[in-house]
Parts: C-alpha cells; sequence; structure tokens
C-alpha cells in the first residue's frame, strides 16, 4: 500500500481531483487533534494507492492549523509522494508551495490544473521545460474537464519519481544549508536533513525546539546564519523568501509562454 498526498493551494482544484481519483471510494474523518477534515481514499481501479487530501494551504509556514497540520503528515509520516496540485492561471503563487513541498524531499509530481482556463486566456505553460528545470514530472489536467488525468496517473507508483530533487537556491544561501547540514547530521533522518536545515536558518518556532540542540551547536548554527545575514544585508527568514521568490520568477519567465505577444511579435 503506498500513500499519495494531494496538495495544493486553496481553490486549485482539489476537491475535483481527488473526486476524479477516488470516485465514491472516499472516507472522511479528522485530523488527530484539530477540528480539521481528513478525507482519503482508494485510487480508482488500483488498490495499491491511497489518496490523503491535505488542507488546502499557500505555504508551510508554522503559523495556521492548516499548514501545522499539513507539515506534520509530510514530515512525520513521511508519504511515498506527493500530487502537487496547482491553478495553472495563478502558477506565481502557486509554486511558491510547491518550492516548500519539494524542500520536504517527498518525491512530487506537479499537476498543472485548470488547463482549459490558462487556453481561454491565451496563455500556456511550457510543461516539459518546467519538467527538467525542476527535475521532477509535469503533467497540464483539468480537474473539471477531466483531462490529462491519465496522463497524471502514469506517475503513481514511488518507482517512477525520484526523491530528493531539491529546488536550488543562491550559492551563497546553499553553502549556509549544508554547513548547518553538516550541524544537525546524526540529529534527524539524513532524508529530512534539508528540511530541518532551512527551518533552522529560517528560526521557525515549531522546529527548533523539538531538536533540541546542545549550546556548541546553537552557537555554531547562529554564527552561520550571522555571516549569511551580513552577506546579504538582510534577515534570515526574508533571505529564504527571497530565494524561492528568485527562482520562481525566472521559472516563470522561462516556462510560461503567452501566446498573444507571441503573434504580436510576429506582426
Ligand atoms: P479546492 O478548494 O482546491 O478543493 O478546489 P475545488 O475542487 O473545490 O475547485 C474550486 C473551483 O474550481 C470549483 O468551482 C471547481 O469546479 C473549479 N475547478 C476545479 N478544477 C477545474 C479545472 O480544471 N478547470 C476549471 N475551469 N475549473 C476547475
Ligand atoms: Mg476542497
Ligand atoms: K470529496
Amino acid at each position: 500500500m503506498e500513500v499519495v498526498a494531494l496538495a495544493g493551494n486553496p481553490n486549485s482544484g482539489k476537491t475535483t481531483l481527488f473526486n476524479a481519483l477516488t470516485g465514491s471510494n472516499q472516507y472522511v474523518g479528522n485530523w488527530p487533534g484539530v477540528t480539521v477534515e481528513r478525507k482519503q481514499g482508494q485510487l480508482k481501479g488500483n488498490h495499491e494507492e491511497t489518496i490523503v487530501d491535505l488542507p488546502g494551504i499557500y505555504s508551510l509556514s508554522p503559523y495556521t492549523t492548516e499548514e501545522v497540520v499539513a507539515r506534520d503528515f509530510l514530515i512525520n509520516q513521511r508519504p511515498h509522494q506527493i500530487i502537487d496540485i496547482i491553478d495553472s492561471t495563478n502558477i506565481e503563487r502557486n509554486l511558491y508551495l510547491t518550492l516548500q513541498l519539494m524542500e520536504t524531499g517527498v518525491p512530487i509530481i506537479l499537476a498543472l490544473n485548470m488547463s482549459d482556463l490558462l487556453a481561454k486566456q491565451g496563455r500556456r505553460i511550457n510543461q516539459d521545460k518546467l519538467s527538467y528545470l525542476l527535475q521532477v514530472p509535469v503533467c497540464s489536467i483539468s480537474a473539471l474537464k477531466r483531462s490529462g488525468i491519465d496522463d497524471l496517473k502514469k506517475y503513481l507508483g514511488s518507482d517512477k519519481t525520484k526523491p530528493y530533487a531539491y529546488p536550488k537556491y543562491d550559492n551563497r544561501l546553499e553553502s549556509a544549508l549544508s554547513e548547518i547540514e553538516d550541524e544537525l547530521n546524526g540529529l534527524v533522518p539524513d532524508n529530512d536533513l534539508r528540511w530541518y536545515a532551512i527551518k533552522v536558518f529560517e528560526n521557525d518556532e515549531k522546529v527548533v525546539p523539538i531538536l533540541q540542540l546542545d549550546a556548541a551547536k546553537q552557537q555554531n548554527i547562529q554564527e552561520i546564519i550571522t555571516i549569511t545575514e551580513q552577506l546579504f544585508n538582510d534577515e534570515a527568514d526574508s533571505i529564504i523568501v527571497n530565494a524561492r521568490y528568485d527562482l520562481i520568477a525566472k521559472l516563470v519567465d522561462m516556462c510560461v509562454v503567452d501566446e498573444a505577444d507571441f503573434k504580436m511579435s510576429f506582426s
């Protein structure tokens, strides 16, 4: 039995896709300890894959119940794969969550939803290029029109996606993160090192206390953070936010094609 987490922003079409994938094969309950609905269902026609619908979220920060539910599930339960459903007509905002989902190291498939609306707007996303740049599978779908779903299903099964395709940020940030990973080595599972390094760099209020770092490690890590803040002339949490947005700007620039622009430049 393999577990696939369905993640995405609110209104990205998560429920519509969940229904398309599972049919009437659904179980509805609550996440433990909170009144957030938890839905899971078996992939139609395949009893090996269970789809777990995560709450709709914009980020994996520690501030809302929904975000904490989603990140605890991804880090502590380690699903085999994530389907990240993206509203293609709002790809910039949606990719902010995508990068954070990738930071968990759980193998991920991007489902570019609302492809019917995007086409109506005269735009298209070069999915092969996006897939190459992020090194993860990308499918254009319309959950509403039920198109592209078979394509998406081809990637389900943990042997069909590769693990740990982390997004790479600014070199100066990458070197700070790898130094923090060295400090955390042995304290957390190897596969989670990058996630924890980023959370420690951000000084995440939920994650840092759990690690119970000794004084020497705390001091080494603080030095790494201080030096990096001086290099960027910025604060650690905003260094990470900016690094994500810089990468998103590049991705959008390279992958989103406006057919109207294209026609105009030839007229
Ligand atoms: P959720 O909040 O992520 O669960 O999103 P829903 O599945 O409830 O979808 C939000 C709205 O978008 C609904 O009105 C859906 O019918 C609509 N929707 C979902 N997928 C698509 C799609 O591929 N194309 C279009 N045009 N609308 C969609
Ligand atoms: Mg929903
Ligand atoms: K449902």
